[in-house]
Formats: structure tokens, C-alpha cells, sequence
């Protein structure tokens, strides 16, 4: 069970991020909007809410993710991948201290995206993508072994982050994008693989009783609740302008 989450308010400046799809600019007042519905969502799922105030220095620094890894037990300070981003992972640093005794750090040359950080149950997967480096992917993994967790990495190759497209919702149910569909790490698990069409709701986002899925994906919407899962829809197409994508929204813990 998850009981607190970390979010931040997204900046005036957030249409200056970075984004490589085509959807034009983000209109601010509806991102506000759509973060404030991002979050009741997650008072309703029974989490308690820490929300930082904007950062206009960090135009995408409401995808707090990236900034970090946490686990019920300790928290892993990211050294985010891209030059821009550099600098979101500090004060996410102060607020972590005061909610783990164990913190740790991914320090250079490693380069580090938490949206590259899939847990799932005892194993743990690590996107080696354009964010995240070998050098990042080795600290985090030599940090995770020490608690016992097995740990994967898988390239990513084709995708922003490793939980662009894939995406673990307990139970043994693995939300997967074709293009890692026929990776035999996941053949273990009950895959619901995403049609075309449907890429962003990959990154759909279990927390405690419910399903978090972006609106508009009806065919992996309709998977979902065939699993059982209960399900939020959230409008999120201002941040799907900035490539991001509802766990990037959040730490949660
Ligand atoms: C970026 O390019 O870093 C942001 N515009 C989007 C980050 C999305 N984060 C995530 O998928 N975890």
C-alpha cells in the first residue's frame, strides 16, 4: 500500500520544457486544471500529499518522478539525464530527508530518470535509455541489490522512458508496448499489451484500490477493468504535450 505522494505544481514557464512530440503548446490554466484533478485523484486513492510550490527556474519540474527513486524503506536521489533537468533532483533531496533515514545518491558520470525505474514486487527493471546511463543504472542497482531486490536493466530504444511503455500494475499484470512485447524478461508475466493507437495509456499508474489511466484509450481502459481493477480517468493531454505521462507526475510511497 502506498500512503504519500510527493507532486509539484506544474511552472508559468512549463511550456518551455522539453518535448519531442507534435502537439502543439501547453495551455497553462487547463495544466493547472488537469494537475489539480491529477491529485484529488490521488487523495482519493488514500494518499496524503505533499505538494511543492512551482519552480519556474525548472520548466518541467512538476514530472517529479524523473528527481527520484522511492521505496517504502528508502529513497535514491536521481542525477536526471538531460542537462535542462539538472538541478530538480536538490530540493526534492531536502524533502526526502526528512521522510528517510536511508537516502542515497546517483552520482556523475551516472545519469539517472526515475521514469526509467519500474518496480515490480521483489524485481526492479532499469531503462538504459537516452536519460539513463550504465554508470546510473549500476549505482542504483548495486544500492538495490543491498536490499535484496533483483534488478534488470533493458534498453530502451524507441521511447523517452523505460515506463513510457511499460508499466507494472500488481497482481502479476504488465502493461507493455509492442516494441517490448516479445522481451523474454516479461514472458513471466500476464501481459496486456497496448494497441496501436493507445501508446500513451502504457503509462497507466496503479495506486492501492484503483487504476490511473489517461482519458481518451478506450480499448486499454476496457483491459484494464476486465482485470478487475477500478479505474480514474484523468484528461492529461497538457502534459502529454511535454511528453509526459501520469507517474512522472508523482513520487509515490
Ligand atoms: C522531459 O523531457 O524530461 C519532460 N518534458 C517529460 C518527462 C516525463 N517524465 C517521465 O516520463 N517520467
Amino acid at each position: 500500500m502506498f500512503t504519500k505522494a510527493i507532486v509539484r505544481k506544474p511552472a508559468e514557464t512549463f511550456a518551455n520544457g522539453i518535448s519531442t512530440v507534435n502537439l502543439g503548446k501547453p495551455d497553462y490554466n487547463l495544466t493547472l486544471k488537469q494537475h489539480d484533478a491529477y491529485c484529488e485523484a490521488l487523495i482519493k486513492c488514500g494518499l496524503e500529499l505533499t505538494i511543492l510550490d512551482a519552480n519556474p527556474d525548472f520548466p518541467d519540474s512538476c514530472f517529479v518522478e524523473d528527481t527520484a527513486v522511492v521505496t517504502k524503506y528508502f529513497g535514491i536521489i536521481a542525477r536526471p539525464g538531460d542537462p535542462r533537468r539538472l538541478g530538480e533532483e536538490k530540493e526534492i533531496k531536502k524533502i526526502l530527508e526528512k521522510e528517510f533515514d536511508h537516502l542515497y545518491h546517483i552520482e556523475e558520470p551516472g545519469k539517472l530518470d526515475g521514469g526509467d525505474i519500474m518496480q515490480a514486487d521483489n524485481k526492479f527493471y532499469i531503462g538504459l535509455s537516452a536519460r539513463t546511463n550504465l554508470a546510473g543504472s549500476k549505482q542504483l542497482s548495486e544500492i538495490l541489490k543491498q536490499y535484496h531486490y533483483d534488478v534488470y536493466s533493458i534498453p530502451v530504444c524507441t521511447m523517452l522512458h523505460f515506463k513510457t511503455g511499460v508499466n507494472y500494475l500488481g497482481d502479476n499484470n504488465l502493461l507493455v508496448h509492442r516494441d517490448f512485447c516479445s522481451k523474454d524478461d516479461f514472458k513471466s508475466y500476464n501481459r496486456i499489451i497496448i494497441e496501436s493507437g493507445e501508446e500513451y495509456a502504457a503509462n497507466s499508474l496503479r495506486i492501492n484500490n484503483y487504476v490511473l489511466t489517461p482519458k481518451g484509450f478506450p480499448k486499454t481502459k476496457a483491459k484494464i477493468e476486465k482485470l478487475g481493477y477500478k479505474i480514474i480517468e484523468l484528461e492529461m493531454s497538457e502534459f502529454q504535450k511535454m511528453d509526459g505521462g501520469l507517474s512522472c507526475l508523482s513520487l509515490r510511497f
